[in-house]
């Protein structure tokens, strides 16, 4: 890509993206479409198949994944117009005493100390910026937490420097997941460098799933941007998170705490798939692992959490 003299306007473009976060109206609209386009050809794999991973020039989060993530945008945008709007509004006060209270044009400066009103105001208003971001912060805060009805559940094992899966609610089957080295890597195969691994997370799409992340040696952290997940594996701590997610697909993630030196070579891969791909893969996994098939263990297991 960087070596494509057309990567300057991808920039311009990204940047034009950038913008349409906030639904700027009308003409900035247009345009962000018109960027949207010129992305989505940069980025596009060979594959039909959604990937939710970086790409070359991207400005702003990975595409949402999860209603969790799309939350993130939200808030990450309510918070780039309040950091803008600050921005603007100090900058241009700084201008404005620099040049009206310069000593050419004001000699004799004030010998003014206090102002009550301008004193209270400048209390004030910053609460209340504060008191607005805390709310939906807040409530993003506890929506992330908040593992509301789970309809299953998987456990990240972070160790170094690999993760190991399991699903307790399938038969408590389990297995590791490496990175693919980057001489095996098969880009024709959609396979990218230190993201993808030789065992994927399967998960179906549309279902809330419960994450417990934890770690068997030092603090290792399960993070996956398109979801909106970032959560520490600590040794002998059970941490958890949730992810519903919406389309088909292959999202990765990367071990996001330093944690020896294989922390880039622990990559996130999960696979969504349909419900009944998911059941699938799931009767793949049980007869791989001799595991006995989801029956009387499995809605057991449903009755007993309900
Ligand atoms: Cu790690």
């Amino acid at each position: 890509m960087r070596t494509q003299p057309i990567t300057g306007t991808g920039l311009a473009m990204s940047m034009f993206q950038g913008i349409a976060g906030h639904r700027a109206a009308g003409k900035l609209a247009a345009l962000a479409l018109f960027a949207v386009a010129g992305l989505t050809f940069f980025a596009a794999p060979a594959a039909a198949e959604r990937v939710g991973a970086a790409v070359p020039w991207q400005m702003n989060f990975q595409e949402a994944a999860t209603p969790v993530m799309e939350q993130v945008n939200q808030f990450h945008n309510l918070l780039l117009v309040i950091i803008t709007g600050i921005t603007i509004f100090v900058l241009v006060l700084m201008l404005y005493i620099a040049w009206r209270f310069s000593e050419k044009r004001n000699p004799e400066p004030s010998k003014t100390t206090h102002n009550t009103l301008l004193e209270v105001v400048w209390t004030v208003v910053p609460v209340l910026i504060l008191v607005v971001i805390a709310i939906p912060s807040f409530r993003l805060m506890y929506y992330q937490a908040e593992v509301a009805n789970a309809d299953m559940t998987i456990k990240a094992i972070g160790r170094q420097w690999y993760w190991t899966y399991e699903y307790p609610d399938h038969g408590d089957f389990s297995f590791d997941s490496f990175m693919i080295d980057d001489n095996e890597i098969d880009p024709e195969a959609g396979q990218l460098r230190k993201l993808s691994v030789d065992e994927e997370i399967v998960l179906p799409v549309g279902q809330n799933v419960r994450i417990l992340v934890t770690a068997s040696d030092v603090i290792h952290s399960f993070a996956v941007p398109a979801f909106g997940i970032k959560m520490d594996g600590i040794p002998g701590q059970l941490n958890e998170t949730w992810a519903r997610i919406d389309e088909p697909g292959i999202y990765y993630g990367q071990c996001s705490e330093l944690c020896g030196i294989g922390h880039a070579d622990m990559p996130i891969a999960v696979r969504a798939v349909s419900e009944e791909d998911f059941q699938d893969w799931i009767e793949t996994q049980q007869a791989r692992h001799g595991v006995e098939p989801a029956g009387d263990r499995q809605i057991a297991q449903t009755r007993a959490s309900e």
